[in-house]
């Protein structure tokens, strides 16, 4: 295969999808093997690739799938994805349909919205719903006890319903403190009480308690964060009894390679002056790639050494302070590894004011994502050009 064919430019992330699988199976077996996993692949599975993550994750040990909107799981089925696949986000009733056609699971806690989704579905329909339960996240679900059960015999009266799971989400599971988490359990306990039917899945797990908690695994876990080989939260880092791969690199190359003199200036504002002669790079990524102008002065590796992003950040191109003269093509890292150095998600978020979640995420897909596996490129998805090798 000619890789040149799928992208005409030198910036690319890399998804090591070996570092997907191992997570995956440390998780596994870190879980009583009744528990089954949600391999949660919604935005993109967080920036790395909803297929590949997906086809990957079921075959290290997930069993299902999970994504925030309709739109995602119908993706993954015309990717060809069979698993079960839950929609965690809310779906309008006018699609519950759709849902039914592609065997898509939506999540339900309104009795209007089943009353209305009961007008779209025709007589042979069948849908799985998951109630949500909403102890605390104050995000979508049933708060209460009645809301819960006016919910359940409704869909337990419609055959066309098929009453599959129930879940909640926790707001604070990746916190030292677990009070909070504790107070959702409890209410989530209580509620489950006043079920007249338990359903086949009773989920409540994000990574972070499924790592912590095994008195809430319930049967299944939702796995996200840990899959890609990230922390849930930094105080919790040391309670990962597993080692953690990363699996998502980003990578550029120089494309220009200049000296500057004494007080020469560098990009938009000219805020940059040299303050002696310098070797600048310039490389094809910018804030139109996620690569967003508040990473001004974060470092690069270049030549296995840390070089700072110097001057504004351009929609498509920054310039870098090079450690000495190199040529055009040198390999640039803007996350991962090269040599000793090592530049991960955690500081860049940390340099963005935000959380690891955020970054995988904002590199838009304008960057080509690169998969590999036993250090080989098995696959290249390009939505600029449309083009997939898969
Ligand atoms: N379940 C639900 C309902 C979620 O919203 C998420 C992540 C997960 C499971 C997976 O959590 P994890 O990645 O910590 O394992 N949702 C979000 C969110 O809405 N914002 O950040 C993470």
């Amino acid at each position: 295969m000619e890789e040149q064919a799928y992208f005409y430019r030198d910036t690319w992330a890399e998804v090591d999808l070996d570092c997907i699988a191992e997570n995956v199976s440390s998780v596994r077996k870190h879980l009583p093997e009744k528990v089954e996993i949600m391999a949660v692949v919604k935005a993109n599975a967080y920036g790395h690739g909803d297929v590949q993550v997906a086809k990957t994750a079921l075959s290290a040990g997930a069993s299902l799938l999970a994504v925030a909107f309709m739109d995602e799981a119908v993706a993954l089925r015309h990717k060809g994805i069979h698993a079960p696949i839950l929609v965690l986000g809310a779906s309008r009733p006018e699609d519950v349909q759709v849902a039914a056609k592609y065997n898509i699971s939506l999540t339900v806690f309104q009795k209007d919205w089943l009353q209305q989704a009961q007008q779209h579905l025709a007589s042979g329909d069948r849908v799985s719903l998951h109630i949500k339960v909403d102890t605390g996240m104050g995000r979508i679900g049933v708060r209460s006890r009645d809301e819960l059960s006016s919910v359940e015999q409704f869909i337990l009266k419609d055959e066309r319903f098929h009453f599959e799971g129930i879940f909640t989400h926790f707001a604070t599971a990746d916190e030292l403190d677990t009070r909070y988490f504790k107070q959702q359990l409890a209410l989530f306990e209580e509620l489950l009480k006043g079920l007249t039917k338990q359903p086949k899945y009773v989920h409540t797990s994000n990574s972070a308690a499924a790592i912590r908690f095994p008195h809430a695994y319930f049967n299944a876990v939702r796995l996200g964060i840990t899959m890609y080989g990230l922390t849930p939260s930094l105080e919790m880092q040391k309670e990962i009894p597993f080692p953690l791969k990363e699996a998502f690199s980003l990578q550029t190359r120089l494309v220009h390679v200049k000296k500057v003199k004494k007080g020469d200036k560098v990009s938009y504002g000219a805020t940059y002056e040299s303050g002696s002669d310098e070797w600048i790079g310039t490389i094809p990524i910018g804030y139109a790639d996620g690569w967003i102008r508040r990473l001004q002065g974060q470092e690069v590796l270049v030549d296995g050494k840390r070089s700072p992003i110097v001057g504004r950040i351009c929609m498509d191109q920054c310039m870098v302070r090079l450690p000495a003269q190199l040529p055009v093509g040198t390999a640039v890292t803007l996350i991962g590894r090269q040599g000793q150095e090592f530049i991960s998600i955690n500081e860049i978020a940390g340099k963005l004011e935000t959380i690891n979640y955020e970054v995988p995420c904002i590199i838009s897909n304008r960057v080509p994502r690169l998969y590999k596996k036993g250090g080989k490129i098995v696959d290249i998805k390009n939505d600029v050009l449309g083009k997939s090798q898969a």
